[in-house]
């Protein structure tokens, strides 16, 4: 066998292999009661069989859930026709203007005008010098499951924007993509001017992008050139970018806002599975994968609690903090990213990431995503519910009591379980 397949099957079974212990003995100090041994379990393979099926961290751009609008959705016209529009590399030229209706004070607007935007190769030649990278989860506010986990690259919005020369009544920054010259069509977003010129704590800046995974941005994800909003929700993160307007208004744009939207949310911290068996023998040890989105509040723990329907919930608890919730295993970043990076590296340098080493500064990742397992001690016969829920780093339980569901969705996700002969 190849030398470097067999030492990445050695190091999966050896990672496999410590999951297997660590699981066993968390679970043996939260029963109280053993059911099985730890050498047992350490050979379930309905369990292996989920985690060799789970999804990798990264998402090939081709596998990204597409929710964009249009009639026809921009990614989808000819070749021809999106050299026509601007909608290729060579053709692309993004003005940077001030708002007709409150405008800011520009000594040098990017414009089409005056022949000054920006072209693909002008923002290459910034690329050289300000490229940055991170990942991030695009996920959109009103859907539950994350569209894919991405290494986001491009230039700063911050370093076009100055090259404009603002100097006065600038208050929020104003982006639309292209929409098939139908101002009905028009999908924008905005963002104060504060976060476009910093960025607050160890956030990564907002970003023209340009390639998704070391990739060149496809036209359906947004490309030639979408902005990316690292903590935001999808909907700021607009694609096929073709206008930035600079303004004195100090209110949000957003089509988003037309949905009932909450404008402002940043991205919650939760969790979901991905496999869990519905009918289980009794007795029989119960395997669960799933993931967690890590919002802005980071992520400490995932827990399950598996409830017998029988017994009552205790009243008032709608978010059960009550419950007797039991950690997860959080799994360690995976020796293979997926997502089709180009020799499987992550791009160096990339935000979150060791420069030399490529390995992850810390675990879990903010604002992307970590997979989790756990595999639940056998039960006795009946229809039992598994939620799941986690704890972020600074100790809440996630998702909080919120009951607005157009800030994000976050939800205990609640899975029926039937234990039958
Ligand atoms: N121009 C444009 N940009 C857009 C959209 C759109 O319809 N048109 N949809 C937005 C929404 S609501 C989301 S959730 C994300 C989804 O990004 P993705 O298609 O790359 O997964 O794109 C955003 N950017
Ligand atoms: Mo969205």
């Amino acid at each position: 066998m190849n030398a470097a397949i067999e030492s990445l099957l050695n190091q999966h079974a050896m990672l496999t292999r410590r999951y297997f212990l660590r699981c066993g003995a968390a679970g043996v100090a939260a029963l109280g009661t053993l059911p099985l041994l730890a050498e047992e379990r350490k050979r379930d393979a309905r369990l292996q069989a989920a985690l060799d099926d789970l999804e990798t961290w990264l998402t090939k751009q081709d596998d990204f859930q597409d929710v964009s609008r249009g009639n026809p959705k921009p990614h989808s016209l000819s070749e021809e026709k999106r050299k026509q529009v601007g909608l290729t590399r060579d053709t692309w030229r993004l003005e940077v203007i001030a708002d007709p209706k409150a405008p800011a004070k520009l000594r040098s607007p990017l414009s089409k005008k005056d022949g000054t935007a920006l072209d693909f190769a002008g923002l290459m030649r910034l690329a050289k010098e300000h490229a940055v990278r991170f990942p991030k989860l695009m996920t959109c506010l009103n859907i539950g499951c994350p569209l894919g986990n991405g290494i986001w690259e491009g230039v700063p919005l911050r370093t076009v924007l100055w090259m404009t020369q603002p100097r006065d009544k600038l208050r929020r920054v104003f982006y639309h993509g292209y929409h098939n010259d139908d101002p009905k069509q028009m999908f924008r977003s905005s963002l104060p001017v504060g976060r476009v010129l910093e960025d607050p704590f160890d956030l990564p800046p907002v970003i023209l992008c340009y390639k998704l995974n070391g990739h060149w941005l496809t036209p359906e994800r947004g490309g030639p050139v979408r902005i990316v909003v690292p903590e935001a929700y999808g909907f700021k993160s607009i694609k096929w970018l073709t206008r930035v307007f600079l303004s004195n208004i100090s209110a949000a744009n957003d089509t988003y806002a037309n949905g009932n939207n909450d404008l402002d949310s940043p991205l919650k911290t939760f969790c979901a599975t991905l496999s869990v068996p519905r009918k289980v023998k009794p007795g029989e040890p119960i395997p669960v994968t799933g993931y967690a989105q890590v919002g802005i509040s980071g992520l400490k723990k995932v827990q399950v609690w598996m409830h017998n329907d029988e017994d009552d919930l205790p009243a008032g608890d709608r978010y059960h903090t009550k419950a007797p919730w039991r950690d997860a295993e959080i799994l360690p970043p995976p020796k293979s990213w997926g997502g089709d990076l180009p020799d499987g590296r992550i791009p160096l340098p990339t935000h979150s990431f060791d420069p030399k080493t490529g390995r992850p500064k810390s675990w879990p990742i903010r604002l992307s995503r970590a997979h989790w397992a756990a595999l639940l001690p056998g039960l006795p016969p009946g229809q039992y519910t598994l939620r799941c829920r986690t704890i972020d780093a600074k100790g809440a339980a996630q998702p909080l009591p919120r009951p607005f569901r157009k800030s994000g969705r976050a939800a205990i996700e609640q899975i029926p379980i039937t234990v039958k002969a």
